[in-house]
């Protein structure tokens, strides 16, 4: 009789639960497109929350599009629509959203905008404007994390405007040295420089760039750390004061910073070190009173010791893999905090199970510099099976155009142990067709069969030090080999 009641209250207490998110949020604004509309419109329904998709004229036919419960033109042209904070913000007014959730890239990261949605009493799914502002300057960001006591690499107090300050730097600390953007981030805006020569030249051009790129000159300077570990902590706030992490993730396998597979957990952390890195996650993102999902980048160098580098105040790529290992929906937990609703979970439930890798299919071609492709997708199939997940917005008929980043989908794949999880990777590239266009599956499925990939082998120089990974069959179907020859004979025929 007990347990039946139990059961009863349960039930009640769902909807109650639903019924006040519903009643927190009528309507979101997806202001975002391909996978990560999808992955939002996903969170939203399972919280019956209708939803309004965003489109340009280059995008009408995006799968997100018909997913949401409504879609709007915004534009000009197939960017600035994306970009667009006032025309946004007034589209969620005029149609009764009461949230934007502005998923990763175009608006995330901007505080103008946050700053406009508040004003517009429209409420921002993402962290105050105040950890988003303090965040988007690496300076300020690291002198935070100094004043908490959290490691930072050693490096110039502070944005330098002088050659004559640089070469004093060095002079303590010697080469390399890495020349870093202060409002730069994920990769842009970063020189290593091995000497006073090479300093010289580079710092009047950094900050050229960085002025250039992100409207604010000022760059700083860190010693280099040689062939580090990428590794991320992933964070869970509130309004009230709760946050939490939900481990980390390994981003080392990356090209030029554009990330290609992300793992959780990484293989090289102890026990020790992650939960000494995840306090201090925690300890940074409590210095800014964060209180929504949000990412805490560190480098662990080859001796073991771990700094803090910068933090991304917004939902990342690569957040699956940390939702296949703890069985938590960041995106529903980021809908939540926005709400004004306390974490469900407290540090403790958080459990890591099994491991989880990430692949980027990407509409590029890994043998030709990494060229971006565009197409259309003359046939799909994605693969499936236990411990399958594919994040995507792709499909037969689909015209990959070259607006936007080169992002088909994300597949994830889980397994209870690493040799698992490779295996499954292994099979689900195998499984995975994509024709029409080239895309990064054959080079993903060659990494898979590496040795020290599946040794677990690798720091962020990967890339660079496995050429042979390039060398894989050019034409991965006989029918792109005959449609290779069918182009050649008809230009040597001059049709
Ligand atoms: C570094 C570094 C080595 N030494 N800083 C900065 C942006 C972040 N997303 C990665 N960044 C790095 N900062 C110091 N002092 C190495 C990286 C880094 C990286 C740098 C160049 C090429 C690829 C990289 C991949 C991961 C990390």
């Amino acid at each position: 009789m007990l347990a039946y009641a139990r059961t009863r209250l349960d039930s009640f207490l769902i909807c109650v639960r639903t019924d006040r998110l519903r009643s927190m949020f009528k309507k979101i604004l997806v202001a975002n497109r391909g996978e990560i509309a999808m992955r939002i419109i996903r969170a939203c329904r399972e919280l019956n929350i209708a939803t309004a998709a965003i489109y340009s004229e280059a995008d009408s036919t995006g799968i997100y599009v018909k997913k949401a419960d409504e879609s709007y033109l915004v534009g000009p042209g197939p960017v600035k629509g994306f970009l667009d904070s006032k025309q946004i913000v007034n589209l969620a007014t005029r149609i009764g959203a009461d949230a934007i959730h502005p998923g990763y890239g175009f608006l995330s990261e901007n505080a103008d905008f946050a700053e406009l949605c508040q004003a517009s009493d429209v409420t921002f799914i993402g962290p105050s404007t105040h950890a988003i502002t303090l965040m988007g300057s690496k300076v300020k960001a690291r002198e935070l994390a100094e004043s908490v006591g959290v490691p930072i690499v050693p490096g110039t107090d502070g944005a330098i405007t002088s050659v004559k300050d640089a070469l004093a730097f060095t002079k303590k600390t010697g080469y390399p040295v890495m020349i870093k953007a202060s409002a730069g981030g994920g990769g842009r805006g970063l020189r290593v420089v091995r000497s006073d020569a090479e300093l010289q030249e580079n710092m009047e051009v950094a900050a050229r760039e960085a002025q250039a790129s992100f409207g604010d000159g000022s760059v700083f300077i860190e010693k280099y750390i040689e062939r580090p570990h990428h590794i991320e902590f992933q964070i869970l706030g509130d309004r009230h004061g709760n946050i939490i992490h939900l481990g980390e993730r390994d981003c080392s396998i990356q090209r030029r910073h554009q990330k290609l597979i992300e793992i959780a957990p990484s293989l090289i952390l102890t026990p020790e070190l992650r939960e000494e890195m995840g306090r201090a996650a925690i300890t940074i993102a409590r210095a800014v009173n964060y209180d929504n999902a949000g990412t805490v980048e560190f480098l662990l160098d080859q001796e073991g010791k771990f700094y803090f580098i910068e933090m991304n105040p917004r939902l990342q790529v690569e957040h699956t893999v940390t939702e296949q290992i703890t069985a938590i929906d960041i995106v529903r937990n980021q809908i939540k905090s926005a709400a004004g609703l306390p974490l469900s979970i407290q540090q403790q439930d958080v459990i890591l199970q099994g491991h989880a890798i990430q692949c980027r299919i990407n509409a590029e071609d890994p043998q030709n510099n990494f060229l971006p492709c565009t197409g259309t997708v003359t046939a799909y199939l994605s693969p499936g099976g236990i411990g399958v997940r594919i994040d995507g917005a792709v499909y037969k008929g689909y015209t990959i155009s070259p607006y936007y980043d080169a992002l088909l989908a994300k597949l994830t794949v889980r397994g209870r142990t690493w040799e698992e999880a490779v295996s499954r990777m292994r099979r689900s590239l195998e499984e995975y067709m994509i024709r029409g266009l080239k895309t990064t599956i054959p080079f993903l499925e060659t990494i898979m069969q590496e040795p020290d990939f599946i040794a677990g082998r690798f720091d962020t120089s990967y890339l660079d030090t496995h050429p042979d990974l390039y060398s894989y069959p050019k034409f991965e179907q006989p029918e792109d080999l005959v449609l290779a020859l069918s182009a050649a004979i008809a230009a040597y025929e001059g049709l």
